[in-house]
């Protein structure tokens, strides 16, 4: 008799900083795969920018495994997010609210990832909120209101594995019902 794992596939998106690399370090319990890939596109002047891409796993108290992937962060990278996107069950959304717009920021992810978010679940995370408490959190709750989107926004310091791990937990709760 084989035991039956269930496995889930989690993407980790947000801006270049935002921490998906550390988020997804700070949970994992094998030694995490983090690429940057050198890009070879010569339409894109800057030669030496790198596509981040993170892989780690996690096994729950009841056994199901998590493979967590890092998507890269920029935009212009939006036809791996389509791939990555492939049968995952769930996406987690870092913010930098140190950054110029944070709101413009979640727009972005919530657009590129807007065919997963509408067949699965998500969760938003504001992270570097010390010394940049605005936007608040009500704030992405309404951008996300208006936009039709109901993925609850939290702050998290993903550099503590218990503010990822409840990130994770609020992805799941979604999952079960
Ligand atoms: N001060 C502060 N730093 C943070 C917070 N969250 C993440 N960081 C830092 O921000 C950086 C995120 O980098 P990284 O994980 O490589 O981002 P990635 O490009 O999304 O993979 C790391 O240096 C983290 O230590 C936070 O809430 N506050
Ligand atoms: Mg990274």
């Amino acid at each position: 008799m084989t035991a039956s794992i269930t496995e889930h596939k989690i993407l980790f998106t947000g801006t270049m900083g935002a921490g998906k690399t550390t988020a997804i370090s700070a949970i994992s319990e094998i030694t995490p795969i983090s690429t940057d890939v050198k890009n070879w596109d010569i339409s894109v002047h800057k030669a030496m920018t790198t596509v981040g891409l993170d892989y780690g796993e996690l096994t729950l108290e009841n056994g199901d495994k998590l493979r967590l992937y890092g998507t890269p962060g920029q935009s212009r990278f939006d036809f791996m997010w389509k791939i990555l996107s492939r049968g995952a069950l769930g996406l987690v959304i870092l913010i930098d609210n140190s950054r110029p717009d944070p709101l413009a920021d979640l727009d972005v992810y919530l657009d590129g990832f807007a065919d997963l978010i509408k067949r699965t679940s998500c969760v938003v995370g504001v992270g570097k909120t010390e010394g940049h408490p605005v936007p608040d959190i009500n704030a992405f709750a309404e951008r996300m209101e208006r936009k039709g989107v109901l993925c609850p926004v939290f702050p998290a310091d993903v550099r503590e594995p218990e503010h990822v791990l409840q990130l994770l937990d609020l992805l799941l709760i979604q999952l079960e019902s």
